[in-house]
């Protein structure tokens, strides 16, 4: 195949519709502008010591999979991509790969609640302490000899909360503590992690990247030669792959992602500005906000807000589930980052199964709603937003 694209050289945008799909212009080939998906499971050899092509066995590598994880890598401005079957399988490779028992990792103290799981529950021979990553003087005094890993997510999933990577990254670094990023919430278009002291990017593909909520994957992002041959052991030898079919979606996914990003962060803003002006809001948790406390902070390390926040509602669980069985565009369901847009409660939800007295701990209250902002049109989400929280009605 001639490549006549050297991706390096172009913008965000070209790089998510071009990478990785240079069509073949090979007179044996059929010049496919779009990459195809391969549905072979093996792969030809001429003889016992010589392959047609690289690829022997589809777990391994497959072309629609290279191309998907080319693109990703491309998008994240790195040098190697891998795809998982979720983003939970994702993380589970990083901790395979890269840490051995007795390994200590500092979490910020907000995570997913997937991960707090994946952490507590699946691998309890890792102790993990959950900080402020605000507090640099803390940070400092929790490594220990045997941190290995200090995870990320900015913002947080549901408080929104931001931390100074960069400033994260410099410290953990002179530790050599390696830094991982989940970059799901703002996506690569937003944010590139790696820019700003990442060593690993994970992400839930399912959200953003996929952007339609029909196609589970989760994907590990890094330019170090070193933690990419430790990850792609595992990918293969464990075997969480993503399959050539949602691959292919995915790669269809990240085609329209700054346009779909853009109108997501629209409507986050006009949901966030309308909830807070409302008198049954208490505070809203949006990073584009003037009201958020790290706003200025954002506004640095990241090109945009992104299309997720939270709000708080005054009174009691059963107001905050009467406003949600109210609204009628927005569904009630876990996930985000889909064209739809979506609520849930993460007390009862998404962090279900996070003790109530760290709930309680980290500010995750029983009236505290987190809404993923869909691409409808802002005036319709919200005039559902204005009949649910209607007293009343
Ligand atoms: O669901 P899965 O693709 O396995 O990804 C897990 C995951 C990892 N990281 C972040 C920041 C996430 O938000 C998730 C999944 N989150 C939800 C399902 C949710 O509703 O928050």
């Amino acid at each position: 195949m001639i490549m006549r694209r050297d991706i390096n050289r172009y913008g965000f945008s070209t790089r998510a519709i071009h990478a990785g799909e240079e069509p073949s212009y090979d007179e044996n080939a059929s010049g496919d502008v779009i990459t195809p998906i391969h549905l072979t499971t093996t792969y030809a050899w001429r003889n016992p010591s010589n392959r047609v092509s690289e690829y022997d066995y589809v777990r391994s590598s497959n072309p629609t999979r290279k191309a998907y994880e080319t693109k990703l890598a491309a998008i994240e401005y790195v040098k190697h991509g891998l795809a998982f079957a979720s983003g939970m399988a994702a993380e589970n490779a990083v901790l395979q790969a890269l840490t051995s028992s007795g390994d200590h990792i500092i979490g910020f103290d907000d995570l997913y609640g997937g991960t707090r799981r994946l952490f507590d529950k699946v691998y309890t021979n890792l102790p993990v302490s959950y900080i402020d990553l605000n507090d640099f003087a803390l940070f400092e005094a929790t490594v220990r000899p045997e941190t290995k890993i200090v995870w990320i997510e900015s913002p947080t999933n549901p408080l929104m909360k931001i931390c100074d990577i960069a400033a994260v990254a410099e410290i953990a670094h002179k530790h050599g503590i390696i830094v991982v990023v989940d970059n799901t919430f703002l996506s690569p278009y937003f944010m590139k992690p790696a820019a700003l002291g990442a060593d690993v990017i994970v992400h839930s593909t399912t959200k953003y990247i996929g952007g339609h909520s029909d196609v589970l994957g989760g994907a590990v992002l890094t330019s170090d030669e070193g933690i990419f041959e430790k990850l792609k052991a595992i990918q293969n030898n464990c075997g969480a792959v993503l399959s050539p079919f949602d691959s292919y979606l995915n790669m269809r996914g990240i085609k329209t992602l700054s346009v779909r990003m853009e109108q997501h962060q629209r409507n986050a803003f006009a949901i966030a500005r309308f909830l807070e002006s409302h008198p049954r809001v208490k505070r809203v948790l949006y990073p584009g906000l003037e009201s958020h406390p790290r706003h200025e902070l954002v506004k640095r390390q990241a090109s945009g807000f992104g299309g997720m926040l939270s709000f708080e509602l005054e009174g009691r669980l059963k107001d905050a589930e009467n406003v949600m069985e109210k609204l009628v565009l927005f569904v009630t369901a876990e996930s985000l980052g889909g064209v739809e847009s979506l609520i849930e409660l993460p007390a009862k939800m998404t962090h279900v199964h996070v003790d109530k007295q760290t709930l309680e701990a980290i500010g995750i209250s029983d009236t505290l709603m987190r809404v993923s902002a869909g691409i409808e049109d802002a005036k319709d989400l919200i005039a559902d937003l204005e009949q649910a929280l209607a007293i009343n009605n």
